[in-house]
């Protein structure tokens, strides 16, 4: 084991308590929902039991109607805001009786039981663990396709940005502006437990409260919250997420047997893939953007996000080698590749801010996720780029939650941004290690 493995395993060994892995401690000192995802590929490479134990612990604050919320409150603490009490869960007759948040986060669960099926080179003895959790995670797929996609359509909705996991990309600026919030009081410690000038302003947190605050009114009814919330969105990654685990599902299902669940997934996928070829690529701006559906337009901005249909096998070859000019010379490599891959916001836009939190700097989940997109289409040097410059701000700076993208500010810099010890920051790190190539 080389000692980045090593210095890896100890970070998710430090964020393990005894059932699942907090994201970082202090800043996130809870389950995640896409967290846990990604630590549970980190965990499968050298303690597979502790890989499912996580799946459990997430499944275990599912909703009746197959809802996964974004926050799994299992142990107390006080270094986090907004807590259990903001979030209420409770007030919805759906939630189960461990605290939890009343939202969700992207959907990686399919894929990843598919990744933890690969890593234990398809041995038997892992089929009881997919039989175990394989119909709660269709169910989850399946609450979404009926609830979160009035239009049916065959794209889901998210309804807060911290559904989105890319929280604060500038594209939500685009929904602050069209309705007010009132002044809430914060009580925020993320600003007090990392520098705050990368974490999203007080304003930004009024309109994260004010979301939850209206939801816990309609007390999370799904059909209230489509019908009135101001935050509606399509977004790429999300249903790139959706679309990869159905694809997954389907696999494992086909395995299992499951016929009827198997016809489900491929009716609902080919619609989805259908519906993002068409309504979320955006041909101008050679990449997939958003769809504000409360008001009826396109956000036609890119970010790494933009780049992640591609791990779900969306588009075309011709369209996914569309999609590289942004790599090879153009706004994410920048013109001379004065940029490592892959900011999280475009780096030609003035809205583009290279040390905030989702408004620049680079995500090792996103690069992992883009990185294996890269391989599937068969772009083996942009996949050996982005796995490079991955390594890279590991190797130099430690497993932080993000890193600046312009090669010349990390000539001066020491550090990486946001929360430091950051679980998938790790866990992805060993992944990237063990697997070939
Ligand atoms: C809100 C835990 C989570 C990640 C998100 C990341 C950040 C939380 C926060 O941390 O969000 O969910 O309080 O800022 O944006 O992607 O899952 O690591």
């Amino acid at each position: 084991m080389s000692s980045l493995h090593e210095k890896a395993l100890q970070v998710l060994k430090n964020n393990w308590k005894n059932g699942f892995t907090i994201p970082c401690e202090g800043l996130y000192p809870f389950q995640w929902n896409w967290d846990s995802g990604f630590i549970a590929i980190g965990w499968a490479h050298v303690e597979m039991e502790w890989a499912k134990q996580e799946i459990r612990s997430l499944l275990s604050g599912q909703w009746k109607n197959g809802f996964i919320p974004h926050i799994v409150f299992h142990n107390d603490s006080d270094t986090y805001f907004p807590g259990p009490e903001v979030h209420a869960a409770h007030l919805s007759d759906q939630s189960p009786k461990v605290k939890t948040s009343g939202i969700t986060q992207p959907p990686v669960m399919g894929f990843v039981l598919e990744a933890l099926y690969q890593i234990s080179e398809q041995d038997p003895k892992f089929l009881p663990f997919l039989e175990e959790v394989y119909d709660a995670v269709f169910l989850n797929h399946h609450y979404f396709y009926t609830h979160r996609d009035p239009a049916q359509e065959g794209l889901v909705y998210i309804c807060h940005n911290w559904e989105a996991g890319t929280d604060n990309t500038p594209v939500w600026d685009f929904i602050w502006e069209t309705f007010e919030v009132p002044d809430y009081n914060l009580d925020r410690r993320d600003t007090k437990l990392v520098d705050a000038s990368h974490r999203p302003t007080n304003k930004e947190y009024q309109y994260y409260i004010h979301l939850i605050e209206l939801f816990k009114q309609w007390k999370y009814d799904d059909a209230l919250i489509a019908q009135k919330s101001p935050f509606l969105v399509q977004d790429p990654l999300f249903n790139s997420m959706l679309i990869a685990s159905n694809q997954s599902l389907i696999r494992l299902g086909e395995l299992l047997g499951r016929t009827d669940k198997v016809s489900q997934l491929r009716a609902w996928n080919e619609r989805a893939v259908t519906a993002m070829n068409s309504k979320l690529y955006d041909s101008q701006q050679k990449g997939y953007v958003y769809y504000d559906l409360r008001n009826e337009r396109k956000l036609a901005f890119l970010s790494s996000s933009s780049f992640t249909p591609l791990f779900a096998n969306i588009p075309s070859a011709e369209r996914a080698n569309d999609m590289m000019t942004h790599f090879r010379g153009g706004a994410f490599s920048g013109t001379n590749h004065e940029n490592y891959l892959c900011a999280s916001f475009d780096p030609s836009s003035v809205h583009f801010n290279s040390e905030k939190y989702w408004r620049g700097p680079i995500w090792i989940n996103l690069n992992w996720l883009i990185y294996r997109g890269l391989l599937a289409y068969g772009f083996q040097d942009e996949a050996d780029q982005i796995k490079r410059d991955t390594l890279g701000f590991i190797e130099k700076y430690g497993f932080y939650e993000y890193f600046e993208p312009s090669k010349e500010m990390n000539k001066t810099l020491t550090k990486g941004y946001g929360g430091n010890n950051f679980s998938w920051s790790a866990a992805l790190t060993i992944d990237l290690l063990t697997n070939k190539p």
